[in-house]
């Protein structure tokens, strides 16, 4: 993968009060994770709309003007524990600035979509471009309809504006974004993750049913959540409890 120059440059960071965060702001880019990926921990990307934007598997993500498009630089050890949860940690941040703004029936769909209602209305991408810091992508569907740009959508997605008379601008909601990732990133990386993850698990609607796709072999039973090293927790129909490993599981499809 190739990092990348915007098409039109951003004057300058905004730094973004206290938090530490230094935002750069554009209005098109190929991918916002993409440019991104030279910027140091702390500095984060926004683009009014992206032309190449992506999701898992190099599956397109519609990226039409009115939508939050960021990218999130955060430091992080690879293959450490803090690594495996960034998805749930970026997720659970993501859910919680949404609630409060209110959005109903959050829930979390591993292991990067958040739904309102069973449609989407954001997605997260995690890239690695150095060592040493991560990339977090968030796609945000604020008053955007990429069921008009994308017709398989129909019916799967929803956006901010469905429930809020009037969602902040796309500069606060980032900020507000980016604020939340700190607080729950910051607790990751000091070794607390134990104590975010009953907010995370409560974000699952458990008990649930599901397919657990691992490459190949396919486990049918109940998911129970995350455990505190990121291990996705199943108990399977012959009641044999599995402790996977993220990297191992490519799909969980809920079946209930
Ligand atoms: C994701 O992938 O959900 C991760 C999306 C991450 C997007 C952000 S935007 C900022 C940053 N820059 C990027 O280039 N990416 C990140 P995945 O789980 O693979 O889901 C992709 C699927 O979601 C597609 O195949 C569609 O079915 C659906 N989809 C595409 N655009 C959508 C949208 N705007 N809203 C809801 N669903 C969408």
């Amino acid at each position: 993968m190739t990092t990348e120059f915007p098409s039109k440059a951003a004057a300058t960071a905004r730094v973004l009060g206290s938090s530490g965060w230094h935002l750069w702001e554009y209005d098109e880019v190929t991918s916002t994770n993409l440019i991104a990926a030279t910027l140091e921990p702390w500095h984060a990307v926004r683009a009014d709309t992206q032309t190449a934007g992506r999701g898992r598997f190099q599956r397109q993500w519609v990226s039409d003007p009115g939508g939050l498009w960021l990218s999130a630089v955060v430091p992080v050890e690879t293959n450490s524990t803090a690594w495996r949860l960034l998805p749930l940690v970026a997720g659970l941040a993501v859910c919680e600035v949404l609630r409060d703004l209110g959005v109903p029936n959050l829930r979390l769909r591993w292991p990067n979509d958040v739904l309102s209602d069973n449609r989407k209305i954001s997605g997260l991408l995690i890239d690695q471009f150095r060592a040493g810091r991560a990339v977090v992508g968030i796609g945000v569907n604020v008053a955007n309809h990429p069921e008009v740009r994308d017709g398989k959508l129909n019916g799967a997605v929803t956006r901010l504006a469905d429930f809020v008379a009037t969602p902040p601008s796309l500069s606060d909601l980032a900020e507000q974004i980016l604020i939340a990732l700190k607080a729950t990133w910051k607790t990751a990386l000091d070794g607390d993750a134990a104590q975010l993850l009953p907010r995370i698990n409560a974000l699952w609607n458990l008990p649930r049913r599901v397919e657990v796709d691992l490459d190949g072999p396919i486990l049918r039973g109940d998911f129970r959540g995350v455990d505190a090293a990121g291990r996705l927790l199943l108990c399977d129909d012959s009641n044999r409890f599995h402790q996977l490993e993220p990297q191992e599981v490519r799909l969980l499809r809920d079946t209930d």
